[in-house]
Order: structure tokens, then sequence, then C-alpha cells
């Protein structure tokens, strides 16, 4: 049984570890890529919705108005949005993301967020598009389920490092879960 409570204990104390960056680097894209009609996986997340992952290096001089921190990253805008979500629909962290405003041309200044948590609360923030260059914010949205991103009017934005969590409860259930499993397959 000592086994059983060192194995429990791992899963616990590796559940926080867990987190990830979801960063739009994981698929090499040349100049652009849409996601609308063509999901965009990253770990356990799916991104869905209306944007585009850029390469800002391969972009043409005229898009030199869109932000580059080095690396690729996820724009969208007019009306956009962005849904981020675990494959299997398990719960999840979200504890910052880089934010830029997506383009210089553009009218909006407001970046918005819904999460919709495991009880079925709707959070709503908003998050300032002030320029090119991309912050990192804490949002700290704990045991969501569906994470999305909008603009309500015609402004765009820019996310990047997205640092997700999966709920540590869920995994402890799993955990427990295949505990009970291997305990009826040792006892069988
Ligand atoms: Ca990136
Ligand atoms: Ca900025």
């Amino acid at each position: 049984m000592k086994k059983y409570c060192l194995f429990a204990m791992i899963m616990c104390v590796s559940a926080t570890a867990w987190s990830s960056i979801i960063t739009f680097d994981a698929e090499y894209v040349y100049s652009q890529r849409a996601v609308t009609h063509n999901d965009y996986y990253e770990g356990d997340y799916r991104i869905s919705g209306t944007g585009i992952i850029f390469n800002p290096f391969n972009q043409n001089p005229y898009a030199a108005t869109i932000p580059n921190n080095g690396t690729q990253h996820l724009g969208d805008g007019y009306y956009g949005e962005l849904i981020i979500e675990r494959i299997d629909k398990g719960p999840f962290d979200v504890y910052c993301l880089d934010v830029a405003r997506y383009s210089s041309v553009t009218s909006g200044d407001t970046f918005w967020y819904d999460a919709i948590k495991t009880d079925g609360e709707i959070v709503r923030g908003d998050l300032p598009l002030d320029d090119l260059l991309f912050d990192t914010h804490v949002i700290d949205l704990k045991d969501i389920t569906y994470l999305e991103f909008y603009c309500i009017d015609t402004g765009s934005f820019a996310v990047d490092n997205i640092i997700v969590v999966p709920e540590p409860a869920t995994l402890l259930l799993l955990g427990l879960g295949s505990l009970v499993i291997i305990k009826r397959k040792f006892k069988a």
C-alpha cells in the first residue's frame, strides 16, 4: 500500500509543475497559417476560431505594421474570436499571456476575454492594446474549461506565450482512478 501512497503524492506534486507554454512555434509556419478551418494543436490544447499564426520574419515589407517578438504568434481582429480549450475538454488554469496590438492601422484598443469556469460562472476581463510591443499580463484564471479572446470593434490583437496549467484536481482524480485500476489488477 505504501507504493500507492507514494505514487499519489508524486501525482499531486507533479500536477502543479505541469504548466506549459503555448508558443505557436510548435508547427513551422512560413508566412501565415489560418486557424479558421484548420484548428491548431499544441501540447494538450486546441486553438480554434478565426486567427492567423504569423511568422513575422517572412512577411512582406508592407506588413511591417505587425508585432515582432522574434517568434511565431497568433493574430486576430475585426470582430474575430479565438478559443482555447484542452483537447480532452478538461479544466485548466491560465496564468499569464503576452498581448500586443496586432496592427498599427486598426482602431480598437481593448482586447477582451471570457473564461467559463467548471461551475458555469463566466469571468470577463479586458487588456489594453497599446502598441505593437508585446506585454505580459497576469490574468490568473483558475479552473476553467474554455477561454475565448475577442475584439468588440474593428480592433485587432496578437497573443503569444500563454502559460497554462492542467487543473491539479483532475489530474489527481485521474491518478487515483489509475491507482484503483492498478490495485484491482493486482488483486485479480
Ligand atoms: Ca511564439
Ligand atoms: Ca504593448
